[in-house]
């Protein structure tokens, strides 16, 4: 009785207006952050009853619109393990954001419960529990309000605030509070900082032999307190060259400037200034700057200038789940020479494959050897250039949908997958088998004073502990970035001149219902309607190296066509020309 009341109160306080329409799409529901109560109660309602069907494990429920405009907001689900909420429970998403009236909802989650087992009134007090966080969005306090009493309309559920946080930080925490790890925000930062210090500091030749090296105790390992004392070994600064160290980070006014600004005193090796941190009068969330602006634009972000040319330059998005690195190579534009998500993940690629390629080197015992299936995960908006890269190296390359919780389930299915989004979301995931594996690989080499080899292995769980594993997450993947750098010794010349991207273009198109395109082949073809997979191939036979797909948006009401070609011209006149046909 007390649950029927409670759910008929909380969603009498925000009623749907009439002619609202929440779907639940590429990243949860997104709307104008003013009419977004509703589907944040409503959404804060599914994440406890989510927590209560998984035997009262931790769910997450984050507030924001990421890259979208500062009056935008949004709302998506953590599951348990850190990533996004189970793809099965979102039609049960859409309905109950679209629950015409209070008895409506109620009927629609007394029924779910019983159609999914969910124990509901009661069970004690640790029934559900709902972790929260948002970002610095001026809606985001008063839609935390909303998400309260979603989450207090389950009887037995309890709500945690985490405050404001980057969206990486609350899919850390929940996946971490789960595995009953220490889960503040403080654990974050050290795990961060300790194992960016372990990769970078550790030169392949900072130790002469073996007896310098403590002996490997995996467990303390994991809990840093041996990279501690191995960093103890390590000479602090290497000093060195100061445009290496210098990095200029736009944090696109966000969250993501204000924590990199708490942390940054402790990273050696690294010069950071934030730009676009967030600070009064410095700017608008997103506007004229973020990872999406640099991504799409291709020019530098508000509060840079031609003082900053040739400095490595770094810009995340408004929740800092995003990263691009971008360099402006002359002063007579504003134009930037970008790595993006496809170049991160390259980067990562080749540490990885090269810290395998060491452990397994003259590998003549069995026993020693750690075969790893390695594998990289893209989607279309990958520029084709990479994908050759990473097919030139000998990876597997597989492709899926655009949209995280796609490349992130496929990655589960490698030792060591790596996913990237072109626009700089991804990341990289160990399974615990392989680290466990790696784990006692690393003592073995230990005790053979394979310093070489023991090393790499060290390397590679360094890396395990610095990314992310629940989400993409800028701030642990341009640590794991710079980190590379100093170990390779590389600048950002070098890393730039893997490979060079093929000209794209990338154009919105609006349409009546953006929904009478369906795509199949991992949103690379066309399956209705039919007349339009025709058009776009005679099109695409017109260019050289040309490659050209469309496809609805699930975070904006438009179609998305994007072309590749030889040139840039070609690009765009490709571009439009499919575009012309999709309107
Ligand atoms: P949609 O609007 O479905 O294209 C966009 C991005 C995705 C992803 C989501 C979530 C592009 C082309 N698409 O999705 O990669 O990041 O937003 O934020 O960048
Ligand atoms: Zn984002």
């Amino acid at each position: 009785q007390e649950q029927r009341q409670r759910l008929l109160a909380a969603a009498s306080r925000f009623p749907l207006p009439s002619g609202t329409r929440f779907s639940y799409g590429t990243a949860g529901f997104r709307a104008d952050g003013a009419t977004m109560a509703p589907a944040v109660c409503r959404a804060a309602i599914l994440a406890a009853l989510r927590s209560a069907k998984l035997g009262g494990a931790a769910t997450g429920l984050v507030i924001t619109a990421s890259h979208n405009p500062v009056r935008d907001n949004g709302v998506k689900i953590a599951d348990p393990d850190g990533g996004m909420m189970d793809q099965r429970w979102e039609p049960f998403a859409d309905a109950l954001a679209n629950a015409p009236d209070p008895d409506a909802l109620l009927q629609l989650v007394l029924q779910f419960a019983k159609d999914e087992e969910i124990p509901l009134g009661g069970g004690g007090q640790h029934m559900a529990q709902v972790l929260l966080g948002r970002d610095t969005r001026p809606t985001g306090e008063y839609l935390l309000d909303a998400a309260l009493q979603g989450i207090n309309a389950i009887v037995g559920a309890r709500a945690i605030d985490m405050g404001i946080l980057t969206t990486p930080q609350l899919h850390w925490m929940v996946r971490s509070k789960n595995k009953g790890i220490k889960a503040s925000e403080s654990d974050y930062f050290t795990q961060l900082i300790d194992s960016f210090r372990f990769i970078s500091t550790l030169l392949p030749a900072a130790f002469g032999s073996l007896e310098e090296l403590p002996e490997t105790d995996v467990l303390e390992f994991l809990t840093s307190n041996f990279i501690r004392r191995l960093l103890e070994l390590v000479p602090k600064d290497k000093g060195g060259d100061e445009l290496a160290k210098k990095l200029i980070v736009d944090g696109a006014n966000g969250i993501g400037g204000v924590k990199l600004e708490q942390i940054k005193t402790e990273l050696s090796g690294l010069d950071i200034v934030v730009r676009n941190s967030g600070k009064e009068g410095e700017g608008i969330l997103n506007h004229m700057c973020g990872a999406d602006f640099v991504q799409k634009e291709r020019v530098i972000p508000h509060g840079f200038s031609s003082e900053d040319v040739g400095v490595r330059c770094a810009s995340l998005d408004g929740d800092a789940d995003r990263l691009v690195y971008f360099c402006m190579s002359s002063t007579s534009d504003n134009r930037v020479d970008l790595v993006d998500g496809d170049k991160i993940l390259s980067l990562f690629a080749l540490f990885i494959r090269e810290q395998l390629d060491i452990i397994n080197k003259n590998d003549d015992q069995a026993n020693r050897s750690l075969p790893a299936k390695l594998g990289v995960v893209q989607t279309a908006y990958a520029n084709g250039a990479s994908t050759k890269f990473l097919k030139n190296l000998g990876l597997e390359v597989a492709l899926t949908p655009t949209g995280v919780k796609y490349l992130h389930k496929k990655a589960l299915e490698y030792d060591i997958g790596i996913y990237f989004e072109a626009n700089g979301h991804g990341t990289v995931l160990f399974s615990e088998d392989f680290i466990s594996q790696l784990e006692s690989v690393s003592k073995k080499l230990c005790s053979e004073a394979a310093v070489a080899q023991h090393q790499a292995a060290m390397r590679l769980l360094a890396a395990s502990q610095l990314i992310n594993q629940a989400v993409g997450d800028a701030l642990s993947g341009l640590l794991l970035v710079e980190a590379i750098l100093q170990y390779k010794g590389w600048s950002f010349q070098n890393w730039c001149e893997l490979y060079s991207d093929l000209p794209s273009r990338q154009l919105k198109v609006k349409v009546e219902d953006r929904t009478a395109i369906v795509t199949t082949n991992a949103e690379t073809k066309v399956s209705q309607p039919s007349s339009l997979q025709e058009l776009i191939d005679m099109e695409t036979a017109n260019y050289t190296h040309g490659r050209c797909f469309v496809r609805p948006s699930g975070t904006e009401d438009v179609v998305r066509v994007y072309a590749e070609a030889s040139t840039q011209e070609a690009a765009e006149s490709l571009a439009k020309s499919v575009a012309d046909h999709v309107e």
